[in-house]
């Protein structure tokens, strides 16, 4: 019993503590005026600039929504999609 537990309590550490910042991460939710996979490649890429893990980055190119996974605020992540040049709302949290 204390054996599992602690294993469980160890995988979590691993999950959360990759990146360690303090604050804590919110899933926001944007909608981006997607066409291709550039474009949304482009998304991945300011994001990635700012910090973010490609892994707490959700795309649907159909939807045109993307799913960001951050400590960051929603105006700083709006602002940081918006240097793709394409069309951002954001959606809210969730
Ligand atoms: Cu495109």
């Amino acid at each position: 019993m204390t054996l599992k537990r602690l294993f469980d309590t160890d995988t979590n550490t691993h999950q959360q503590g990759r990146k360690s910042k303090k604050m804590a991460e919110q899933t926001h939710i944007f909608y981006m005026d997607m066409t291709c996979e550039g474009c949304s490649n482009a998304a991945k890429r300011v994001l990635g600039k700012l910090g973010v893990d490609e892994g707490n980055i959700t795309i649907d190119l159909e939807k045109k929504l993307i799913t960001v996974k951050s400590s960051e605020s929603a105006d700083k992540l709006t602002e940081t999609l918006k240097k793709t040049g394409k069309e951002i709302r954001y959606e809210g949290t969730n």
